[in-house]
């Protein structure tokens, strides 16, 4: 199944020896650096392996959650929105990704006392969906709507309940959303075709699409089984280290498209 849109580009941050000390609500246990760094490696590769271009920019000492890189940028078309990340640990995170993306046409910030993450900002066929999270704020959001509804999308706010980010819980794979339950029925995608996550994989509906791939979490056979009968290929990613740090797949990257 195609989806039109091909990614072309994707920025990463290597993931250093501090991950251990990121923020986490996971009881799941300290993660395994060296394993961390394989499945960092093995994500890299396979965009890689998927025609991306990848800058991989190097850990940062005095933030342990820095590899999150998806947080700290929302990307449409030609335009960087920085964010204000919601964890103060993280605010300052921002700093260090300007660097990568100067050369964007158009850099926009997101100001106090807004707070953005960009795991809460799910852009799917005409529409933004920004969620409303401990992490992103209402004068956020709205910084965001008015952004992204100046540059030609619909905008819905969806308040995110349980669940780190949006993206922990929605996301965009060819054709459709692959939605948690507890999303189901949230009127923001009345009207949009969804494949349900099975309710015992409620953690597979964080997986991303890279241009008709979709790289999707090991171990959550139902979800995988369903998306394949409909004929979207999955490419599987071993998550264990970064699960253990509220992190999924999208998170681990931010991606720019043609
Ligand atoms: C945090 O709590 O901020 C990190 N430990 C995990 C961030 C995951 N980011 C994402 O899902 N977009």
């Amino acid at each position: 199944m195609r989806t039109g849109r091909k990614t072309t580009r994707a920025i990463v941050r290597t993931p250093g020896p501090n991950a251990e000390i990121g923020l986490t609500t996971a009881s799941l246990g300290k993660p395994d650096f060296d394993k961390l760094l394989e499945q960092h490696k093995a994500y890299v590769e396979a965009l890689q392996g998927l025609g991306v271009q990848v800058t991989e920019l190097p850990h940062l000492p005095e933030f342990p959650d820095a590899y999150f890189v998806e947080d700290v940028a929302v990307l449409y078309q030609d335009t960087v929105i920085i964010t204000r990340p919601g964890a103060e640990s993280r605010r300052h995170e921002i700093d260090h990704i300007l660097g990568a993306l100067v050369e964007s046409p158009e850099i926009l910030t997101i100001d106090a006392p807004g707070t953005v993450d960009g795991g809460d900002v799910l852009i799917h066929e005409d529409t933004a969906y920004v969620g409303l999270s401990e992490r992103t704020n209402l004068p956020g959001g709205h910084q965001l709507k008015e952004i992204l509804r100046d540059h030609g999308l619909l905008v819905q706010m969806v308040p995110v309940g349980e669940g780190l980010h949006l993206k922990s819980s929605v996301n965009s794979v060819p054709g459709a959303l692959l939605i948690a339950p507890d999303f189901l029925d949230h009127p923001a995608f009345l009207g949009k075709s969804k494949i349900p996550v099975h309710p015992d994989e409620v953690y597979a509906a964080n997986a991303v699409t890279i241009s008709d791939t979709v790289l999707f979490p090991a171990g959550f056979p139902k979800t995988a089984r369903k998306l394949e009968s409909l004929g979207i290929a999955l490419q599987f990613m071993e998550t264990s280290e970064i699960q253990k740090m509220d992190g999924g797949l999208t998170c681990l990257s931010l991606r720019f498209f043609d």
